[in-house]
Order: C-alpha cells, then structure tokens, then sequence
C-alpha cells in the first residue's frame, strides 16, 4: 500500500465560500435529481455557464442507473439559475456504444465553446471533445481509446497546435490504480500524438494511488496554472457514504506549466491546495472525502474561483488570491 497520509488539511490561502456549503444541489434542479456534481465552470460574455453532474435513480447497490449534464448560468459565478432541462443525456447522442457521458469541462478556445468529457462505453471508458455552438447544440469531433479520461483543454494554442491534458489508465503495466497526467498535442482539435509523461502520481507527496487533471488551465504571468485531484487509498477507511467501502481521498493540488512549453513542469504544491474538511466533504454523501475540482476561473481583481465537486454529491466554490497560489507553487 505505500504511505499513509492520516490528516491532510487545505491550504490557508483557500476560502470556502458559505464555509463550504454548495452553490447548487439537488434542491436547484428543476426535474429528478439527486447528485450534482464534479461541474465544469467557464466565463462566457461576462457571464458564467455551469455544465454539471447529475446522477439519479440509485440502484439501492452502489451505482446510479441514470446521469444528464444539466446547464446553469450566473451572473456572479455564486447565484446560479438552472435551465428547465438538461444540456445533454446519453440518449441524445442515439449511440448505443456509449452507456454514460459525465465530467464535462469548458474550454472557450478562438472563440469557441469546446467540452472535454468522459464516455463509459460497452468496450471501456473513453475521453472526448466536442463543440458546442450555442450550449443547446452538441457535436463530438474526438475520442480517445479506452481507457482515458479526465481531459482538459488548453485555452489557446500553444507553438501552433492545440494541447490538451488526459488521464490514461494503464490497468496491467502500472499495477492498480498508479495514473498519471499525459500531454498530447494535435493540429486540427481531432488528431493527437506526441504525447508525454507530464506529472506521475509518485511526484505528488501526499498520494498513493493517483492523479488526473481537474479543470482546464489558466494563463497567468508565471506559467499556465493547473488544478488536479490527488488520491489516497487507506485500506483502514472503512463504510462511508452510500457505498459499501470507500477507502479513498481525493484532495485538489496545483502546478505551473511553463508558459511555451507546457509539458514542463515549473512548480509544484508539495501540499494538498484543498483537502476534504468540511462536512459536506467528508461526511455529507455518496461518498466521502472526494474534492474533485473542474472550474478555475481568474478574475480582473486576480481572485480566482475554483469549482469542486464535493463527495460526488453537491458543487462547492473556493475562492483565492492568483499570485498567493502561485507563490505556493514555487
Ligand atoms: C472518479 C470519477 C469521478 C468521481 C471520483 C470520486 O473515478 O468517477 O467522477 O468524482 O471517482 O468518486
């Protein structure tokens, strides 16, 4: 098993907002719902647009038989307004290959809306990347093979070519659940290659079991700023949430690319950024202790606000001073 890592706190320069308590839950949604969760969060026209999570109708086991991307806008990124009906449901897509599509993140790129996302399908789990037009219309232009997921977009393209982050799952040649962050690179958004090793789970302190990119990165003067989840297993974490046995921790942690080449690594938080503290995180769901981050959002004031899922259950936001985390970075 490796370390153990029996107390992880958050960073004293995050600030929960409401001490933590959700920006949306089952309550704001307007048809059946039960986990709002693991959202991407992006500005758009002065606005901000929310893609989130919903998983309903639990089995009574472990799992949920169905989930929809529900949409919202704000006009503070805090009071969000959920449309009448969901973004998108697997049975939009009329392809019976694909059994769900969840985790999607915003990346606006030349003045387009693109969505990384994950598919689970009949022959693995897939990451994706499609293109909306107007946040009604939906339309893949790539995925990877199984098994993949966790993709992020770079906001603009880098040297020429657009770059993304993914998290494959090398099940056989790592041993269980040692995942990494890759970088890949593509001419055209739909073919990649020249993909590189960026971060391995054995690079971040305070894991043992794996790593994968949170939400997309954001350009700062000191290098592109990149928020990931970080788990640790303990075998000694017994029954928690719903589930049987839910021996992990997922915590955010951050790193700084640098700005021209993005597949070096030019700092890391040798600490957990946020740590699973508050109720809602630790104790208040589906599962426990999972902060699973996938909005990043810097202001003109330099505050940048970061979007968690919390325990797969509820969206939180935390809120922080760009150059305080870039400091830590260093
Ligand atoms: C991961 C993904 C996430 C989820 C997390 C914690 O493997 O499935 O969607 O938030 O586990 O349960």
């Amino acid at each position: 098993m490796g370390k153990m890592f029996p107390e992880l706190k958050s960073s004293p320069v995050i600030t929960r907002y409401n001490g933590g308590m959700p920006v949306l839950s089952k309550e704001d949604i307007p048809y059946e719902a039960e986990c709002i969760f693991n959202a991407g969060v992006a500005k758009f026209q002065g606005k901000y647009v929310m893609l989130f999570r919903n998983d309903y109708r639990f089995d009574g086991i472990g799992a949920f038989q169905k989930c929809s991307i529900g949409i919202a806008f704000s006009e503070d990124g805090i009071q969000w307004k959920v449309q009448e009906k969901p973004f998108l449901t697997r049975e939009d897509l009329h392809d019976e290959e694909i059994t769900r599509i969840y985790d999607f993140r915003i990346t606006f790129l030349e003045g387009r809306c693109y969505l990384c996302f994950a598919a689970d399908t009949r022959h693995g789990t897939r990451g994706g990347i499609g293109l909306t037009e107007d946040f009604q219309s939906f339309e893949i232009l790539s995925m990877t093979v199984p098994d993949n997921r966790n993709m992020v977009l770079f906001p603009e393209k880098i040297n020429g070519k657009y770059v993304r982050l993914e998290r494959p799952f090398p099940v056989y040649s790592r041993g269980k659940d040692r995942f990494d962050i890759w970088i890949s690179e593509s001419p055209d958004l739909k073919y990649w290659g020249e993909s590189k090793l960026l971060l391995g789970v054995e690079d971040v302190p305070y894991a043992n079991d794996k790593i994968g990119p949170g939400a997309p990165p954001v350009k700062t003067d000191s290098g592109w700023l990149v928020l990931f989840h970080a788990v640790d297993r303990d075998s000694s974490r017994g029954k928690n949430g719903w589930e049987a046995r839910w021996q992990k921790r997922y915590c955010a942690g951050m790193m700084l690319l640098d700005l021209e080449d993005p597949s070096k690594v030019i700092g890391l938080y040798r600490e957990p950024l946020i740590a699973p503290e508050t109720e809602y995180e630790v104790n208040g769901g589906f599962r426990t202790n999972v902060i699973f981050p996938g909005g990043l959002i810097l202001e003109d004031d330099n505050t940048v606000k970061i979007y968690y899922g919390s325990s797969d259950t509820v969206e939180c936001l935390a809120e922080a001073d760009v150059n305080d985390l870039i400091a830590l970075c260093r």
